[in-house]
């Protein structure tokens, strides 16, 4: 029987990558006076990488070499991480990003029925922490028995490491879950850790591979506004 729901974050609770993580990207580069700059079509190149510095770094070796070559590039890819951080923890804050729909009901109607709550991410802890607070409800984050995030696990998705990581952590077998992704490679991660995966699209997403998913649908929809489900059959 079905005992939790494991979800993902950037794109699955909230589309946080366009006007989140990208803006605070920038505000790092030009912070720093470099003249790095990420536009909404560049950047959704930049996210077959994921993490954020693993991104900065895949970025470099295409378009700026050059800057790999100094003796002091991964302090400085650091940096520009912590201060994008900063950047992007500022913007959350605001209340900046509203969640996808029907998360938010979900995640209220999957704690009253007694299911367990967790989280697997990419992204550094403080983001998630930040988004439920200022996007869910002001105690969210004790809602989550396990939050799996950033370099937790040194191979991020791809890999399945982070989900094996909360999995382990929860001390549950992968067919007691279901796991929440909207990207090919948080599929793929799924998958390889063995979990039945709903996939709901996100802005970057629209077109990848969601081969291997029990159902792909717009959104989780809400009474008032239906999602589309675009592969499978929720009530086969
Ligand atoms: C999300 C990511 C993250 C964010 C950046 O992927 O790739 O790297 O873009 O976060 P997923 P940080 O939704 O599959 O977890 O800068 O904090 O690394
Ligand atoms: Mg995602």
């Amino acid at each position: 029987p079905l005992q939790a729901l494991i979800f993902d974050v950037d794109g699955t609770l909230a589309d946080t990558e366009r006007d989140g993580h990208r803006i605070a990207f920038n505000a790092a580069f030009e912070e720093a006076g470099m003249a790095w700059h990420w536009d909404a079509a560049l950047y959704g190149e930049l996210l077959a990488v994921t993490g954020g510095k693993e991104r900065m770094r895949f970025y470099a070796e295409k378009h700026d070499p050059a800057f790999l070559q100094q003796a002091d590039a991964d302090d400085r890819i650091k940096a520009l991480h912590a201060s994008k951080t900063r950047h992007y923890l500022a913007l959350v804050g605001r209340g900046g990003i509203p969640l996808q729909p029907g998360v938010a009901r979900l995640m209220r109607e999957a704690r009253a029925a007694g299911l367990r709550l967790a989280i697997a991410t990419t992204t550094t802890p403080e983001n998630v922490t930040s988004l439920l607070k200022a996007s869910l409800a002001p105690d969210a984050e004790s809602w989550f028995e396990v939050i799996g995030a950033g370099d937790v696990v040194p191979k991020k998705k791809p890999a399945p490491d982070i989900y094996t990581w909360v999995l382990e952590k929860m001390n549950l077998p992968a067919g007691a879950c279901l796991a929440f992704e909207d990207s090919a490679n948080g599929l793929r991660a799924s998958l390889a850790a063995d979990l039945p995966t709903l996939v709901t699209e996100s802005e970057y997403t629209l077109d990848h591979d969601f081969t291997g998913a029990f159902a792909v649908l717009s959104d989780l929809g809400e009474p008032d506004r239906p999602c589309a489900v675009r592969r499978g059959d929720m009530h086969g």
